[in-house]
């Protein structure tokens, strides 16, 4: 056995997502890759592509969260920060939702990142090579005539 010298690897089942705008929602689905009995920890976060999220880039997370009831600027869908997603022994996928904005106003098809990375004290984690996906926000609008 030689399994505790195996990196236990986390990755995207997919590195390309995407749902209509008035789905709701995008699911990443996270995959773990071994055959360790031990909690293993990721973090995800999004980032803005040519769809933008509520989070601003240059904001740290606590004025992020002071402010984040007085945004009204249009946003594409729900940021999210350092969400720590953990496999219990023995689990194998977890999936991540994150919110998508509906309106009736016609868009180019738009998409953001979800990204994977380890918080501190990872040891014998790694990440696979699918640790960032695109989300695709699909236009369901009419186009203006
Ligand atoms: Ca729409
Ligand atoms: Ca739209």
């Amino acid at each position: 056995m030689i399994s505790d010298a195996t990196n236990v690897r986390v990755e995207f089942n997919s590195t390309v997502y995407g749902e209509d705008e008035d789905a709701g929602m995008v699911t990443f689905t996270l995959i773990r890759i071994d055959e360790s009995e031990r909690p293993v920890s990721v973090l995800f976060s999004t980032a803005n592509g040519s769809a933008q999220g509520n989070y601003q880039a240059g904001q740290t997370s606590q004025t992020w969260h002071n402010n984040i009831s007085f945004f009204a600027a249009p946003f594409d869908f729900t940021s999210i920060m350092d969400m720590l997603v953990t496999f219990q022994p023995s689990e194998t996928q977890r999936e991540v939702q994150v919110m998508i904005e509906n309106d009736n106003v016609y868009e180019d098809n738009e998409d953001f990142l979800g990204l994977l990375t380890l918080p501190g004290g990872s040891e014998g984690v790694a990440l696979g090579s699918a640790s960032t996906a695109t989300a695709t926000i699909f236009n369901d609008d009419g186009k203006p005539l």
